[in-house]
């Protein structure tokens, strides 16, 4: 059996919301598998030989989403190599993906339906200030002030509308972000254990 049988649940929130950093806590706490749909694109433009290296730069850079297909196609091989690995590890956090309408109904038609979404609620003003602030170190492409105004341009009128689709089927668990990152952790917890994770 594949990822149909998997426990999915999709981690999202606007840029620098801090997906990232909750994901590590729920990987060394409840042994979830965290695949970051942004981190895999990243390794695709990096791979020697792939035909998507240079579009994928170009969307990141403008903060534009890359074409489903392409991103659908790298979440499952790395579901499918994980599960190959350890048949056994069949929880996972799909980070910052959905962020289309399209790739959500795609990805739970084609692949498996989310059990829910973890939202992490945080305002544009701290999402800039925690990005500016990684950018002194990251290396990103994206993240600078140019880039970051595209990305949550692209974040509100593209990905919140995913956002609030989920909400309104009731699939939604939503986090305040803007405390320091063992408070936002605190309160994934306990909304975890209050679903029977
Ligand atoms: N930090 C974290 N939490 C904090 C807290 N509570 N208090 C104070 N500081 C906190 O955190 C960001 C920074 O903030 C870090 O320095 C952290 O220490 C600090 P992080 O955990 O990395 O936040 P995260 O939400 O993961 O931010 P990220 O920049 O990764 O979010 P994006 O959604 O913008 O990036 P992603 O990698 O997902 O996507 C990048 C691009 O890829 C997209 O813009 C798009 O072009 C493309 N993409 C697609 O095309 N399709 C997809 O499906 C996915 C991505
Ligand atoms: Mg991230």
């Amino acid at each position: 059996t594949g990822p149909d049988s998997a426990l999915v649940l999709f981690v999202l929130g606007g840029p620098g919301a801090g997906k990232g950093t909750q994901c590590a806590n729920l990987v060394r706490d409840y042994a979830f598998t965290h695949l970051s749909a942004g981190d895999l694109l990243r390794a695709e433009q990096e791979r020697p030989g792939s035909e998507f290296g240079e579009m994928i730069k170009t969307y990141i850079k403008e903060g534009q989403i890359v074409p489903m297909e392409v991103t659908i196609q790298l979440l499952e091989n790395a579901m499918k190599s994980t599960i190959e690995k350890d048949d056994s590890q069949r929880k996972f956090l799909i980070d910052g993906f959905p962020r289309k309408m399209d790739q959500a109904v795609a990805f739970e038609e084609k692949v498996v339906p989310s059990k829910f979404t973890l939202f992490f609620d945080c305002p544009e003003e701290t999402m800039r200030e925690r990005l500016l602030n990684r950018g002194k170190t990251s290396g990103r492409a994206d993240d600078n002030e140019e880039s970051i105004k595209k990305r949550f341009r692209t974040f509100v009128e593209t990905s919140m509308p995913v956002v609030e689709h989920f909400e309104k089927e009731g699939r939604v668990v939503k986090v305040d972000a803007r405390p320091e990152p063992a408070v936002v952790y605190e309160d994934v917890k306990k909304q975890f254990a209050g679903r029977g994770l």
